[in-house]
């Protein structure tokens, strides 16, 4: 009977960190669209540099829709929330200021930098695909940088 109530004390204890763990991901979802809204983003006030995490799950950038000022420079930090699957981030207009094409493996964090040079709006993207299958920017994988 101890043993009994003891297990089952234990159980619970265990589900309860389990769902603490799920917890921020499970309203996230829950309570916003998947993307959320544009992101203007911030100055730094200390070194100048426009800065904004972007999270990248299977199969989304999250926010979707960044919105940063032409001639500043921008990081961005690319955090990977997948456990198994490969994604990077491509954004492409040697015109515009960028060539960027970065690996960002599961659970992992890349950082790049930029400098903007032409208003605009610019598709990012994951190109990663499993032969025969849809490309993840097929799936959805995508979004745009709005250049001011
Ligand atoms: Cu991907």
């Amino acid at each position: 009977m101890r043993n009994g109530l003891r297990s089952g004390c234990l159980s619970l204890l265990i589900m309860a960190g389990l769902c603490s763990v799920q917890g921020p991901t499970a309203v996230l979802g829950a309570e916003e669209s998947p993307q959320g809204p544009p992101l203007r983003v911030p100055v730094d006030q200390v070194d100048g540099m426009q800065r904004a995490t972007v999270i990248l799950d299977s199969y989304s950038y999250t926010p979707q829709h960044l919105i940063v000022q032409a001639g500043k420079p921008v990081e961005l930090i690319l955090t990977s929330i997948t456990t198994i699957t490969p994604h990077n981030f491509v954004l492409r207009d040697d015109a515009a200021g960028f060539s960027i094409e970065r690996d960002v493996s599961a659970g992992k964090t890349v950082t790049v930098q930029f400098t903007p040079t032409k208003p605009g709006r610019y598709a990012f993207y994951c190109d990663k695909k499993l032969l025969f299958f849809p490309s993840h920017r097929e799936k959805g994988m995508e979004g745009t940088l709005e250049v001011r």
